[in-house]
């Protein structure tokens, strides 16, 4: 059935619902083909006045509809494809409604629908009305009670929010589970899982001495792979006790993974949804860099229980409150998990990578948006990094105790609540007595601030002038754009690395370290008794999401890397330079970087995870992006040549670090994860010498003891050109053609591969017998991995790569909407390239807008981007 017309929503246009739906008892009577749900909710008018109630659905077939126990005639209601009106009810009522749905006919995955013969449900943002019809909005909050019924055989495990309260055999083979939660919550928090399962279980004291039960349920034969998640679990409940206050308030927290899922995983009251990727794991299979997302994102999930759904969002455009704020929780427990500047340079790399483009393109929107057609289309990397960089700036604009002080008044002020970003803005106001009105311009404005900075030193005086001036180009829909408040962490060095202290303006005292905001669109800082020139570091620890043209030199940056006290300046410093070096084609000053990252090899030892990140190179996507008219092949070969200076600088010893023997045995924790980072950060320098050094590729290969070890060979193999990369890939899907997730990272490491044939493999793969259109996982291995880390392929001058990707999402549409749409995503750029590539992108593009079938989602996405 073809979607409606695509409707704007705008915040302006928010009004509060006209009835409210205080308790909701839900029978699930599960069959994969039709699965019968009776719905009964206790409804209360909000106003005076005689209303109609509108119920929101979709997919649904109504069997039964009836008001206080007596069956509706057929004129008291109509319903068409999106909504169950009733045109006069009572005040005060009981509404009973039957619906009939087909799970396994649901290939959208958001309702309810099934996964490798297992029941599941996604409801965020709007699937809960694919179950029955209701109040489908986040500031409707109702207590569930939820029986289910099932085939026992079959389906032994039944799975619902709350505490299970009842359970017991039926008739014909059949059993059932029944579920309250105590705790109101919208909609898009209700869950069901019913399946065959493995468990694993703990428990968790809270600070207050209750005990949860804590249960995380995997396919059969994969409990053991939980077990980082339970420990990751446990940690973010400590964690969340020791830094925000907040403890857990049900008896048991469940976490179920699936294999077929959307997103990253959903914060469901007490029964949390996982992407199978994000929970399994284990010395075999899994990447640090899976260990690091599953501690990340099981945190985040948990952390959502306070942020999210104890206080939730009064309706979708304040998205942002939960999700910013939750990233925000979430970095912060990484950091203290690891390495605190690690967690904030990999946090800006990936800030950098997924928000600026977005920012600089079609698709940018504020931060809090202001209209949308599908809510799907909006959980962006503008409203989750960013709107945690923005939680982050307003903790250091209004100062840690402040910001400590808010953030209780917050949790107990709005607790129970469907809240507004301004709700959650006045707790910091009257916490700091700040005026935060300057402050919302994050939230309301698009587009990421270009900050400039130029200073001016008196050697006589000791006088040093900093001018720092900002801009923000038009976005779509924002012309005109006002300054907001941007907080420097300043501070400077001389030439030979000594800190200068600096007495500001006004201020009585010199300091080593200044906390300035930047509030107008220029100011000019003026330091006194500066005794020595001083090179500026305005951004420690990137202290907000802006572009930054500081004018400083080589030399300057040198120094900074050499010396800087704050670890993301002196990485920032040595970026600052391979970009300048790649970008200006100022292939002069490429010995001095080597130079300068021999350095960082020689005391890697000390932080082996800082030394990594500082031997990678900024991505090609970065320099897409950083230049006016970026031509890929070109900017390929200026950092292959890069590259390919330090490798022959250091060849040596990053072929020593490369061949070092693998730790036995395997440990997660972050000191052996950054060991293994260098390790992976050399082999992935030497591939840019080509095949001369692909031995040492198949070496590391043959002798991974990780997974981490055995995917930076095959990368650094894919790279380098060399023959002996498909016969690893051979021998590597032999070895894991069992395991899912492991034979994700075998359709990705090609589809990134920055290989001439880069194009024809993916067009295999899509005709792999293991490919799989329906399975999001499978398909962003490749689809997304080719669009996102192999932008030489992508951005193909005969515009194959585009056609690839528009084709993939066209055959993807009729079957999962959000999916297809989000894999457009990468089109975002198309502009900034050449009339040729521009051409090619249009027709893709073009080419899905003149389906007359498109989904809504796919259509918003198509003509934002066109536009
Ligand atoms: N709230 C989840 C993300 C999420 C959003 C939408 C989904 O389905 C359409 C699923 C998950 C989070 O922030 O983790
Ligand atoms: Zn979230």
């Amino acid at each position: 059935m073809r979607d409606a017309e695509n409707v704007t929503v705008r915040l302006a246009d928010y009004q509060p619902p006209t009835y409210s739906i205080d308790d909701i008892a839900l029978v699930f009577s599960l069959d994969a083909d039709a699965t019968l749900v009776a719905a009964r909710s206790q409804v209360r008018r909000r106003g005076e006045a005689v209303a109609p109630l509108a119920l929101d659905g979709k997919r649904l077939d109504l069997q039964s509809i009836s008001i206080d126990g007596v069956v509706l005639d057929g004129s008291a209601y109509s319903v068409d494809p999106e909504k169950l009106i009733i045109h006069a009810p009572p005040a005060n009522f009981r509404l009973e409604l039957v619906t009939r749905i087909s799970p396994a006919a649901n290939t959208a995955l958001e309702g309810l629908y099934m996964s490798s013969n297992r029941f599941c449900t996604q409801c965020e943002a709007e699937g809960f009305r694919a179950i029955t019809y209701f109040l489908d909005r986040p500031d409707v909050l109702a207590r569930y009670a939820v029986r289910i019924e099932a085939d026992k055989a079959n389906y032994p495990t039944l799975l619902s929010n709350g505490n299970l309260t009842e359970s017991g055999d039926m008739e014909g083979g059949r059993h059932y589970a029944i579920w309250v939660d105590p705790h109101p919550k919208p909609s898009y928090l209700f869950a069901l899982c019913a399946g065959k399962y493995e468990s694993i279980h703990d428990q968790f004291a809270t600070k207050s001495g209750r005990n949860v039960a804590l249960g995380i349920y995997v396919d059969p034969g994969d409990g053991e792979r939980a077990r980082y998640a339970m420990d990751s679990l446990k940690r973010a409940m400590k964690w969340d006790e020791d830094t925000f206050k907040r403890e857990y308030d049900l008896d048991l927290f469940n976490i179920v993974a699936v294999r077929d899922f959307n997103f990253g995983a959903m914060e469901n009251k007490g029964l949390n949804v996982f992407n199978s990727s994000l929970i399994l794991a284990d010395a075999e299979t899994a990447t640090d860099a899976d260990f690091e997302a599953i501690e990340a994102v099981v945190g985040h999930e948990y952390f959502h229980n306070w942020t999210g759904n104890r206080i939730t969002c009064r309706d979708w455009f304040q998205l942002c409150l939960k999700e910013g704020l939750t990233v925000f929780r979430e970095q912060e427990f990484c950091a203290d998990q690891r390495s605190r500047p690690v967690q904030r340079i990999k946090d800006v790399k990936r800030l950098r990578a997924r928000q600026f483009g977005e920012d600089a393109g079609p698709l940018a929107h504020p931060v809090r948006p202001s209209s949308y057609q599908k809510i799907d289309n909006f959980y962006t990397a503008t409203v989750y990094e960013k709107g945690g960089e923005v939680i982050r700036m307003l903790k250091r604009i209004v100062g840690e105790d402040a910001f400590a002080r808010g953030m209780q008044l917050y949790f107990e002020r709005r607790d129970g609540t469907a809240s507004t970003v301004e709700d959650f803005i006045a707790c910091f106001a009257e916490s700091s007595g700040q005026d935060l009105s300057q402050f919302m311009r994050w939230y309301e404005q698009a587009g990421t601030p270009a900050v400039k900075s130029r200073g001016r030193y008196d050697e006589k005086t000791g006088l040093y002038e900093l001018t720092v001036s900002q801009h923000i180009a038009p976005t779509p829909g924002q012309a005109k754009k006002t300054p907001p408040p941007i907080p420097l962490w300043l501070s400077f060095i001389a030439k030979d690395g000594a800190r200068i202290a600096a007495k500001l303006e006004g201020d009585t005292i010199s300091r080593i370290e200044h906390h300035l905001v930047l509030v107008n669109e220029e100011t000019t800082f003026r330091f006194n008794d500066v005794l020595e020139a001083p090179i500026p570091a305005l951004l420690h620890s990137f202290s907000a999401p802006v572009t930054l043209d500081d004018g400083l030199s080589i030399e300057e940056r040198l120094a900074q890397m050499a010396h800087d006290p704050d670890p993301f300046t002196r990485w920032e410093a040595g970026q600052a330079i391979a970009r300048e070096i790649m970008l200006s084609d100022a292939k002069a000053h490429a010995p001095a970087l080597a130079i300068a990252l021999g350095r960082e090899l020689d005391r890697a030892q000390e932080d082996p995870a800082f030394a990594a990140l500082a031997l990678r190179l900024p991505d090609l996507n970065e320099l897409i992006l950083a230049s006016p008219s970026p031509d890929p092949e070109k900017l390929h070969a200026a950092r292959e040549s890069l590259r390919k200076t330090i490798a022959a600088a250091h060849r040596v010893r990053l072929e020593a670090i490369a061949g070092a023997p693998g730790e036995l045995p395997f440990s997660p924790s972050a000191d052996a994860a950054g060991r293994r980072a260098l390790k992976s950060a050399a082999l992935d320098l030497l591939a840019s010498l080509g095949a001369e050094a692909a031995g040492v590729f198949s070496d590391a290969y043959q002798n991974a003891t990780s997974m981490t070890e055995a995917a930076a060979a095959l990368d650094a193999l894919g790279q380098s050109n060399s023959e002996a990369f498909d016969d690893a890939l051979e021998q590597f899907y032999q070895r894991w053609r069992e395991n899912p997730l492991v034979i994700d990272k075998w359709f990705a490491v090609q589809a990134a591969s920055p290989r001439r044939d880069a194009l024809a493999r993916v067009r295999r793969l899509r005709e792999h017998p293991d490919f799989n259109i329906r399975n999001p996982n499978r398909v962003r291995a490749l689809a997304a991995s080719f669009a996102m880390r192999n932008p030489r392929a992508f951005h193909a001058a005969d515009g194959s790569g585009y056609r690839f990707l528009a084709d993939l999402a066209q055959a993807i549409d009729p079957l999962n909407p959000a999916l297809a749409a989000r894999l457009l995503t990468p089109f975002e750029s198309w502009k900034r390239f050449d009339e040729q590539r521009q051409q090619h992108a249009k027709s893709a593009l073009e080419q899905l807008k003149a389906l007359p079938e498109l989904s809504k989602n796919t259509r918003e996405v198509v003509e934002r981007t066109l536009a």
